[in-house]
């Protein structure tokens, strides 16, 4: 009987509490199980291409489009880009998207997210790793591509007239920094009257771009070209000629990389001659990938985006505002 009497106040309690419920709570709860959960570990700010890569992202991972977006800007520092992605995994997210800065050194992370069973994307430069099992897909820009479109164009331009090159390069081990300083030396190595009269790294910001060309223009160093190998560092030094009372277009001409829309503003003007496409826009190529792989589906490993290339002649101001960067 006392056994009897113990149930039935269970079985009433139960009821009880479960009209006391709050159903907009419960609903709500099961919503947010649904949303997909994404770790991005970004490079850094340190571009008009990285802010429009973020922007790219943020829309396209959206609560409205399903997902949760945990953005983590690592400063562009690896070491931050590791800890970030250990937070992910203790995190349980269901997806990590990493844009690495440098190529080499993420093996034992991407073997802790692997083990933890989170499928890893990379997205815009590549890595290096040994066992590629340890991410699911790549994709991003052909660098070396973009380096090589680059000097056709110095071959076109200054045919075998001879050539004094300032070389301001992304930053060091990065793969936007390694294909574009292939391509730069594939053109020197086959053309004898070209010199590179400085090279060094301004790590993509505007503020070292601008230091670089400054110490070039003070060291008394003469050049006709400068090669930035992004648009940032292609404004500091355009900055850092205009300050020493040259103009940027004249007699030395800018190659620059991204071009992002005030790139392409200085082409119009004149500033900068010709630019390389670097696209940033890839939040819904990575929302395509993470759809496909939530389907049951198997994305192709490694992804090439399309880009091409701008000078003067090609450009319009509809075509720069037509662009979204
Ligand atoms: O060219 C530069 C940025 O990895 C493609 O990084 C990217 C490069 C881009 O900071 O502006």
């Amino acid at each position: 009987m006392k056994k009897y009497c113990l149930a039935l106040f269970l079985a009433a309690l139960c009821v009880f509490l479960s009209a006391c419920g709050n159903p907009d709570a419960a609903a709500n709860h099961g919503e947010e199980k649904k949303m997909i959960v994404v770790g991005f570990s970004q490079v850094g700010a340190e571009s008009d291409w990285r802010k429009a890569n973020t922007l790219s992202m943020q829309a396209a991972f959206s609560p409205e489009n399903g997902y949760r977006l945990i953005l983590d800007d690592a400063q562009q520092k690896q070491e931050r880009q590791i800890t970030a992605i250990r937070n992910f995994i203790n995190q349980g997210v269901d997806y990590i998207v990493l844009a690495p800065t440098t190529e080499r050194g993420w093996d034992t992370v991407l073997l802790e997210a692997r083990a933890a069973g989170i499928p890893v994307i990379i997205v815009d430069r590549m890595i290096e790793i040994a066992d590629t099992n340890l991410f699911t897909c790549w994709i991003g820009s052909d660098f070396r591509k973009e380096g090589d479109e680059a000097v056709r164009w110095m071959e076109r331009q200054f045919e075998k007239a001879p050539l004094r090159i300032v070389h301001l390069q992304g930053n060091i081990g990065s793969s936007a920094q390694i294909g574009r300083t292939e391509g730069l030396d594939a053109g020197l190595a086959v053309h004898p009257e070209w010199q590179l009269v400085f090279r060094a790294s301004g790590d993509f910001t505007q503020a070292k771009g601008q230091e670089l060309v400054e110490a070039v223009l003070n060291e008394g160093m003469a050049f006709d070209l400068i090669y930035s190998e992004n648009d940032n560092m292609a404004y500091g030094a355009i900055d850092a000629l205009k300050k020493a009372g040259l103009q940027p277009g004249g007699d030395m001409k800018i190659v620059s990389f991204d071009a992002s829309s005030t790139a392409l503003h200085m082409i119009l003007s004149g500033e900068i001659s010709y630019d390389v496409e670097c696209n940033p826009l890839h939040g819904p190529r990575v929302r395509a990938i993470i759809e496909q792989l939530e389907r049951g589906e198997t994305p192709p490993k490694f992804t090439y985006v399309e880009e091409t290339a701008f000078d003067r002649e090609k450009l319009t101001e509809a075509l720069i505002n037509s662009r979204g960067y």
